[in-house]
């Protein structure tokens, strides 16, 4: 500084001009260094960029674990590359849950699951079990008898009991923390929960029975409650309830999933502060269980419009910023982010809840390249 201060009043006796222009020179480099913000180049991830050596996983490894649900085809070639330099857990997004893993009676599937977890323990990951009961992707003879009929209560959560002790035990001791029971309630307001033949056979009582059984398997697996839409009014309040009432009666329940199956309009980021803020008064862990941001709002279903324009482009980035800042403002209480799906390469989202209309939800592009929202989640 004083070498600058001693140049410039050298130079401003010969010439003002020259002065001015070192003058803004001067500044502009000054401004650079001493921004507050880290400035992660924006979009060039080559080898030149130190920051290009470093994953997701990294600039959160002081916060909490990002994961990614994976199919096992995904464990092999670039995607594998990718999934390893960015995230540290993983979720088997579709080869865990009751119809693949338990497809008849006393025939469990273990081979596509046992892929997954091997692959995350051998690479250092940990990993997340999805999901032991839900009503979609069940085996249909999980409710019936040999000759069709509907099976009773005690039949069915016999049957229950016998596909959580299994699955959960064996992945006891590799699966750190089971998405236990399923978007157990009612979309619509005015009822609690979802009408499922689990709710129509057994009533509420297989969802406290379900906790019991995984936590006799492993009782150091954490056990969470799983939902969408869990940031609005409505359905926060009927989540709060259904887990407080099963803490008071002593179940065996450490967390609640908020799936974040969200789009460029919503949450807010009110609904988004309150929702964390009253599940986080139950003293339980919440984890971000299937996170992607949907180019498209809710109220859009026209299959041709499909382009991801550079509006929702921006909507979409300023989603991402906003949502991963609350989630370090909550580090304390948020001990997991997963995202549902690797790339824009593929997602569930591009066929719900349109069938055959193409979303670009997650952070890495169709190519695998961080898209800008990436670099705006890792710049703090
Ligand atoms: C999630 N449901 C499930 O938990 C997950 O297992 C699946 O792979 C994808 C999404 C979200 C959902 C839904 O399936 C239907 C209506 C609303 C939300």
């Amino acid at each position: 500084m004083a070498t600058y201060l001693n140049i410039m009043r050298m130079i401003n006796r010969n010439n003002r001009a020259l002065s001015w222009f070192i003058t803004v020179l001067m500044a502009a480099s000054l401004s650079v260094s001493l921004g507050c913000e880290k400035s992660n180049p924006e979009g060039p991830d080559n080898d030149n960029n130190p920051d290009s050596l470093k994953g997701l996983k990294d600039y959160y490894s002081g916060y909490f674990p990002i994961g990614v649900a994976v199919s096992p085809s995904s464990l092999s070639g670039a995607q594998s590359e990718l999934i390893k330099k960015h995230f540290i857990s993983l979720t088997a997004e579709n080869v865990m849950k009751p119809a693949p893993i338990h497809p008849e009676e006393n025939k469990y599937y273990w081979d596509n699951a046992d892929l997954i977890v091997n692959y995350a323990s051998a690479n250092g990951m940990k990993m997340r079990g999805h999901t032991l009961v839900w009503h979609k992707q069940t085996p249909s003879w999980m409710y019936k008898d040999a000759s069709g009929n509907t099976v009773t209560k005690e039949v069915l959560l016999a049957r229950l009991k016998e596909h959580i002790t299994q699955v959960v035990s064996h992945y006891k001791g590799k699966v750190y923390s089971w998405d236990v029971v399923n978007e157990a309630l009612d979309d619509n307001d005015s009822k609690i929960y979802r009408e499922t033949e689990w709710y129509k056979i057994c009533g509420e009582e297989y969802i406290a029975k379900a906790f019991q059984w995984a936590h006799e398997a492993d009782p150091d697996a954490l056990l969470f409650y799983n939902d969408y839409n869990t940031e609005f009014a409505g359905r926060r309040d009927k989540v709060y309830n259904l887990v407080k009432k099963l803490l008071d009666s002593g179940v065996p329940i450490h967390g609640i999933g908020l799936q974040g199956h969200w789009n460029i309009v919503n949450p807010s980021e009110k609904d988004l502060r309150d929702a964390i803020v009253k599940y986080s008064s139950l003293g339980l862990k919440l984890q971000i269980t299937e996170l992607d941001v949907s180019v498209y709002s809710s109220s859009e279903t026209n299959p041709a419009d499909n382009v991801f324009t550079p509006d929702r482009e921006q909507k979409q980035i300023d989603k991402y910023k906003m949502i991963f800042r609350v989630f370090r403002e909550y580090r304390n209480v948020i001990s997991g982010v997963t995202f549902w799906n690797v790339s824009d390469k593929s997602s569930w989202l591009d066929n719900f809840p349109v069938t055959g209309r193409k979303n670009y939800p997650l952070l890495f592009d169709q190519n695998l390249k961080p898209k800008k929202a990436y670099w705006e989640v890792v710049k703090f």
